[in-house]
């Protein structure tokens, strides 16, 4: 693996003010809060809200699918703020021969065209439900553009324009399209704690690409996630800022400024004065499951600044009594890492999310959910 300086790279078991973390009840009580707080204040920005009040499910669709191996479920997922009312549609395929509840994964799905997968006749390399249900796994996944659409649009519309104090002037630190995209997915798991076919205790979060960004950040800050999973997730996401040789952060701030806060953009070409690197959100997880991904030919992500992360994250999982990775050896191509609670591959090919992967996320939620 290309060699780079630890000792440049923030420490996970050092606070900010130098004290040394020596304890899991110490990392959960200050190291692991300073963090977050450090990713909202800088990076991602602050939700102004977590679980509305107003939140409610309603039931729009069921029916059989996939000849009978599942039951399809659509579920509209509704909150009121003070800018208005708001709502996004959760499709869930359960295997209809399975005892009951079933581990689930959620989908952050990131894709641009609309969703029309009313009768699952056909299946997607990208979201292989067949596959998943096949392994006694709920399926359930979200549009990230149901939340706040992919633009740079002054955070007039989805959730930002409901959420957001209307007339006020945004913070540095107010939350950008990646935290909207993350507040969805926690409250599909609201949605998914009601469902009694599906066990919310054992969920793996699946993003691809800006979608594992979201994956990451919203693992983070929600404990109710048992597994995260990162696809390719690159700048942001995995990819250690100082180390990487693919996108930076003043790429990334300028190819999508909506994406993170605004105190972020005073990161660009300044990654060594960033108080966190990428490692600390992958630290944050623990001690819950987390598996890493990218691919050979996607050098914009940094397959081997994403590994590095996950090695460095490791320390905060030993404190858990885990041995974390349980390797610093960049793996060859198509060669599943397996450590106790942390688990990597790198896939042959292109930046994507395929039927490779999920197979491999499965193989690994297996052991962990
Ligand atoms: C790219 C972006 C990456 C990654 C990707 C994607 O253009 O530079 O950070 O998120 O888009 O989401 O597919």
């Amino acid at each position: 693996m290309r060699q780079f300086d630890r000792q440049a790279i923030p420490a996970a078991l050092k606070s900010r003010s130098g004290q040394a973390i020596g304890s899991a009840e110490q990392w959960e009580r200050e190291r692991r809060p300073e963090i977050i707080g450090l990713f909202e204040e800088l990076v991602y920005g602050k939700n102004p809200i977590g679980r509305p009040e107003t939140l409610s499910f309603r039931l729009l669709k069921e029916e059989a699918a996939m000849n009978g191996a599942a039951v399809r479920r659509t579920v509209d997922i509704s909150y009121e703020g003070p800018g208005g009312r708001g709502s996004f549609p959760l499709t869930m395929f359960v295997p209809a021969n399975r005892p009951k509840p079933v581990p689930a994964c959620l989908l952050i799905d990131n894709r641009t065209q609309p969703f029309d997968d009313s009768d699952r006749s056909v299946s997607a390399d990208f979201w292989p439900v067949e596959a998943i249900v096949a392994r006694g796994y709920a399926a359930a996944v979200y549009q990230v553009h149901d939340l706040d659409p992919d633009r740079d649009d002054g955070f007039r519309n989805g959730v930002h324009g409901l959420f957001d104090e209307p007339g006020r002037e945004r913070p540095g630190n107010a939350w950008g399209t990646i935290a909207a995209w993350a507040w969805g997915a926690s409250r599909a798991m609201d949605y998914l704690e009601t469902d009694p076919d599906a066990d919310a205790g054992r969920v793996m979060l699946v993003g691809h690409s800006r979608g594992g960004k979201t994956a990451l950040w919203a693992g983070a800050l929600d404990t109710r996630f048992a597994m995260v999973v990162s696809n390719n997730s690159g700048c942001t996401g995995a990819a250690l800022s100082r180390v990487t040789e693919g996108e930076r952060i003043h790429h990334i701030n300028a190819s999508f400024p909506h994406w993170f806060n605004a105190n972020y953009k005073n990161y660009n070409g300044k990654e060594d004065e960033l108080p966190v690197d990428q490692h600390l959100l992958l630290a944050a997880i623990a001690p819950r499951a987390l598996y890493v991904t990218s691919a050979t030919e996607d050098a914009w992500a940094d397959p081997q600044a994403e590994f590095a992360s996950l090695v460095l994250a490791e320390e905060a999982y030993r404190l858990n009594g885990s041995q974390g990775l349980g390797t610093d050896v960049f793996p060859s191509p198509d060669t599943p890492v397996h450590g106790d609670k942390l688990g990597y591959h790198l896939r042959t090919g292109k930046h994507d999310l395929l039927p490779y992967d999920w197979h491999c996320f499965l193989d690994f939620a297996d052991k962990q959910i």
